[in-house]
């Protein structure tokens, strides 16, 4: 049977199970990415794991994520993945090096290998061939350790791209397409795969910026093929014989697409779906009416993208599915433009945006920061002048890391607009309240710096006389590996000393959940609460290695002053003998991998999150961290409970065992509902055994 390209590089992996779309499979790990932000709680869970040597191909350590070093915390971080790294034998990426995904592109991504990365945007790596997976760091200590990887056999979407993208219009602007047909919502357990004639005309880095932004679709990975242009990266990058061809089977057939929409308040998403697919019909749910407010399937086949119609885009906030044209924004006013994070930092965009600013100088009313990839992307900017040029044209160079992408330093101002080449603009994240950031490609992000105000890059011409600058693939890259600490021999690492500083805490381990589950809802939160939400990063997130401190942060921005923190109450709960409850909506726990989303809730004795449904990545690491993710079987049900109700999970254990639905009561307003346990088998193991950690102790 004609394969796509995503079961041929899972086949070759594949430990458990069977390429079966929905089946629960096992995969082997190739090679594994963390970074200090989660890397250093994956490090220590590896190190209660008892594992004294990674068994990966290759496993990387990156440090890029906590640079700004308010406090010892982050050094303390950083000497620690140090030494771990060298007592285990994984390579360190020592910090200035730069962003883990744009550095391991650059050096290590090979095709048709597996990575799991602690980092949600992992599937940067599919841009050269990879399946590559963001996971919570205990799935990846786990793979450092030899075992492998279970997730869900995906259905695989695939997206045509016919044609060749126009001057000025950039691989940006193709996900951003995507976005708006796909949406963030309704893709859990998919893989995307590119294919079609236009695939040959993206290099490397511009395939690269697509399937990073895939984590915005909630899709497990997205993958391009392996071709001429992957092999020409890998010669530039000096690892020519690691290319190998891949691409799917002729004829290979993709899962049809199924979306849920609004039929009235979707209704522009609808048309929207159609203008970009092969196939489309639109039936009524089974059951129109009152239930199901009007809501339509719309199932469709491949998505067909013709890149000389796409036009530059943006993502508004709060989400990066809520895209515009840039003509529909063009003349609001900017204050803000940052170009960098994983998404576009590479050599190519700043060499396109420093060919643009030079000879010119920032708009007076524009702060504009440039954070390179890597030290790869800035030694090369240094070498060939361009980094004169940017200097010159007043850009602010910041490090090279993930930095204002994570709401560390470059906040906007209140009430103004940010536009920005990074990958999410999730309400706050910038560290600004209220921030209005705008998603765009370094071509539209350049035009505002130099005009002061969103502009149609395809206007540079005519308005600022500026032609389109085509940027070549560089031939070969600047090849300089010394800030990347490389393994000691076994041997040899058996006497490395590995360096604790005091804020660097033990996490705590999961325990099993009671039968009967007594909870209380410690807070109900709406639709689409990412991962920023309940654990945010910015300033915070020097206390990623201190569990008990992080979490005293937990919803911290639903806290108000004068009552008690989510935390507060939380505790609170636990004292009193029962277990916490969150309430949520739809898509919960989108975003990031940041296993401290599950650990520190976990720390404050939540045992259960209800929700409409809740994101892949989440739900794993709420499994891993013994906490029982159930969705309502009747969505309605979500209104009829409030925060502070009592409620009781019966026959607990058996339905873990058994994947059967549970019966929920609510003491407080006397009613029951009914709610899914929807794990995969090896889910519930881990459930039973009170987490991935002890699972693993006791064998499994
Ligand atoms: C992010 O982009 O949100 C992060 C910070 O890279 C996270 C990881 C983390 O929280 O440390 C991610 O994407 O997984
Ligand atoms: Fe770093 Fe931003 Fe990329 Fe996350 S999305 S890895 S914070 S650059």
């Amino acid at each position: 049977m004609a394969q796509t390209l995503v079961y041929k590089i899972l086949q070759d992996h594949l430990t458990s199970g069977q390429l079966v779309a929905g089946d629960e499979i096992g995969i082997r790990i190739d090679q594994t990415l963390t970074q200090d932000a989660t890397g250093t709680t994956a490090f220590l869970l590896l190190e209660a794991m008892g594992v004294p040597r990674v068994k990966t191909e290759l496993s990387v350590s990156y440090i890029d994520h906590n640079m700004a070093q308010f406090g010892p915390e982050n050094h303390n971080d950083h000497i620690y993945l140090q030494s771990i790294a060298r007592s285990v034998g994984a390579h360190l990426s020592r910090p200035g090096n730069g962003i883990c995904h744009q550095v391991h592109l650059e050096r290590f991504g090979r095709p048709g290998r597996t990575l799991l990365g602690s980092d949600s945007h992992t599937p940067t790596g599919g841009g050269i061939g990879m399946i590559a997976i963001g996971a919570g760091g205990l799935d990846v200590a786990v793979a450092m350790g030899g075992g492998p990887f279970y997730t869900t056999c995906p259905r695989v979407v695939g997206v045509e791209l016919r044609g060749k993208l126009a001057p000025w219009v950039a691989a940006k602007d193709i996900i951003l397409r995507l976005l708006s047909i796909l949406t963030t919502r309704g893709n859990v357990g998919c893989m995307v795969e590119y294919f079609g004639p236009g695939v040959a005309s993206l290099s490397v880095p511009a395939r690269s910026t697509c399937t990073n932004m895939g984590a915005e679709l909630g899709v497990t990975t997205s993958v391009f093929p392996s071709d001429q242009a992957t092999k020409a990266f890998l010669i530039a990058q000096g690892r020519g014989d690691q290319y190998v061809h891949l691409t799917a089977d002729k004829h290979a057939e993709y899962g049809r697409i199924v979306k849920r929409l609004h039929a009235q308040r979707d209704s522009a998403s609808i048309d929207n779906i159609k203008d970009f697919c092969t196939e489309v019909d639109i039936e009524p749910a089974s059951d129109p009416g009152a239930a199901d407010e009007g809501m339509l399937d719309v199932s469709f086949g491949h998505v067909v993208i013709d890149l000389g119609k796409v036009v530059p885009l943006a993502a508004g906030s709060p989400s990066p599915d809520n895209v515009s044209t840039i003509a529909e924004l063009s003349g609001q006013k900017v204050s803000q433009v940052l170009i960098g994070s994983c998404t576009n930092s590479s050599y190519q965009d700043l060499m396109l945006c420093a060919a643009v600013l030079k000879n010119r100088t920032v708009h007076p009313d524009i702060e504009l920061g440039i954070a390179p990839g890597s030290r790869q992307v800035l030694k090369m900017l240094a070498a060939n002048g361009a980094l004169a040029d940017l200097v010159a044209s007043g850009a602010r160079i910041l490090e090279s890391s993930c930095g204002p992408c994570i709401g560390q330093g470059f906040s906007p101002a209140e009430g103004t607009v940010s536009l920005r080449t990074i990958n999410r603009n999730f309400a706050g994240r910038s560290g600004t309240t209220g921030d209005m950031v705008y998603l765009v490609s370094p071509e539209t992000a350049v035009a505002a710096a130099l005009r002061g105000k969103i502009t149609d890059p395809r206007d540079m011409g005519e308005t600022m006389d500026i032609e389109y600058p085509n940027i070549e693939a560089p031939q070969e890259f600047s090849i300089d590996d010394g800030m990347i600490i490389a393994p000691l021999d076994e041997s040899a690492s058996q006497d490395v000393e590995i360096i604790r500083g005091s804020t660097i805490v033990k996490p705590p381990a999961g325990e099993k959940l009671p039968d009967p589950l007594k909870g209380q809802v410690v807070i109900k939160v709406g639709d689409k609460i990412t991962t920023d939400h309940i654990m945010p990063a910015g300033s915070l997130l020097k206390f990623r290695s201190n569990v008990p401190e992080y979490a005293r942060y937990v919803f911290n921005c639903f806290n108000t002053e004068g009552s008690p923190s989510f935390a507060e109450r939380a505790l609170a709960v636990r004292d009193a003998g029962a277990k916490g409850v969150i309430l949520a909506g739809d898509s919960y726990g989108q975003g990031s991998s940041r296993e401290h989303a599950a650990l520190c809730p976990m720390h404050l004795g939540v045992g259960v999150v209800i929700a409409k449904a809740i994101e892949r990545i989440h739900q794993a690491n709420l499994v891993n961290f013994a906490i029982l993710p159930l969705t309502f079987v009747d969505a309605a049900d979500y209104d009829r409970i409030s925060e502070g109700d009592e409620l009781v999970v019966h026959d607990l254990d058996e339905a873990i065992v058994s994947g059967q639905t549970v019966n929920v009561s609510n003491a407080t307003q006397g009613f029951e509902f009914a709610c899914e346990v929807s794990l995969a088998p090896r889910q519930r193991k881990i459930l039973a055994a009170g987490g991935l950690l002890n699972f693993t102790r006791q064998g499994g």
